[in-house]
């Protein structure tokens, strides 16, 4: 039985072979990628039984990105492949250091989610649940579904992590923020990026982002500082420092490796500081590999680092 379970919109991704934008490549790269499976894929590689129950095109492209999550380790069980609806679809390119995502997502089988569609029972076993502010933007039947996820945590003592992995490409922010304010409510942990605070929020002001954020009976883990990562409780800010990165090759899928990371600290009882710790050492090697998750290390990986145990080549 899973630990940690989530759920969410998968999709296939596509990126040039060469340095190329998409209009010129003629070679791309087959992956896939999706914020929650992202997470769920992190927390098996770092050692933690992780489900994820997203629904799929029952299709090529819906059969690989299932059977790669299964591959990973992760619990699909509860995942689905509907014949009535495609696997959503993402290309993604960088031009002169500026990343771009294109979505092929719009009546996905992931957006027909309803709340129907969720086992109390699967979700009542686990530790936790990590939920994203994508999965509302989808549709309404997955904003409802989202919400059916949260109550059905509430309601069974299972502890919910959210992330609002807010996409402006999806809904704009007037639409998105009385929700993703909504859903932070509800939260035991909150682990935003301060540039998603400040449009949350409608300010610049950090003192006022925190005033705000202590209204929130969760913990908060703010990603995205300058140099650190800032746990804000009820009366304490701790900055953890990030990890020296010597190469940023693909910056998405940071946030997604930082979560797993973080998650499984907290999963192996670590305090938050020791968690985010970790996720910042996982977010960081995320960016320096191609693809949201393939950076991803393992715990074995993990503790070479923070044990400081010198590598040995051949
Ligand atoms: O966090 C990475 C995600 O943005 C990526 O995997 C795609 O889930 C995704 C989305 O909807 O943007």
């Amino acid at each position: 039985t899973p630990e940690l379970l989530t759920f969410g919109e998968t999709m296939a991704l596509m990126m040039p072979v060469s340095g190329k934008g998409l209009e010129y490549s003629s070679e791309l790269y087959s992956l896939f990628g999706g914020a929650e499976s992202n997470v769920a894929i992190g927390v098996a590689r770092l050692g933690h039984r992780a489900g994820w129950f997203g629904r799929l095109g029952k299709d090529p492209l819906g059969r690989m990105i299932l059977k790669r999550i299964r591959g990973e380790g992760v619990d699909v069980s509860h995942a689905e492949l509907d014949a009535q609806a495609a696997t959503g679809l993402m290309m993604r390119e960088v031009i002169m250091g500026k990343t771009s995502v294109y979505y092929y997502r719009k009546n996905s089988a992931a957006s027909l989610t309803r709340p129907e569609h969720l086992d109390e029972s699967y979700i009542a076993q686990a530790k936790m649940i990590h939920i994203t502010g994508i999965t509302p933007a989808l549709s309404e039947s997955c904003k409802e579904a989202a919400f059916e996820a949260i109550r059905l945590a509430r309601k069974n003592g299972v502890k919910i992590s959210f992330d609002p992995n807010l996409r402006l490409k999806l809904w704009s922010i007037e639409q998105a923020r009385p929700v993703l304010l909504e859903m932070a409510k509800e939260a035991d942990v909150f682990l935003p990026g301060l540039d998603e605070l400040k449009l949350l929020y409608q300010t610049e002001d950090w003192e006022t982002i925190v005033a705000k954020l202590r209204e929130l009976r969760a913990v908060s883990i703010v990603k995205g500082g300058d140099n650190e990562t800032y746990i804000v409780d009820k009366d304490s800010i701790t900055a953890v420092p990030y990890f020296k990165v010597e190469h940023v090759v693909d910056t998405v899928g940071a946030g997604d490796g930082f979560c797993a990371g973080f998650l499984v600290g907290l999963l192996k009882g670590y305090s938050y500081p020791e968690a985010v710790r970790i996720g910042n050492l996982v977010g960081s090697m995320v960016i320096q590999t191609e693809g949201d998750w393939e950076g991803i290390p393992s715990w074995e990986q993990v503790e070479a680092v923070l044990l400081d145990v010198k590598h040995i080549e051949r």
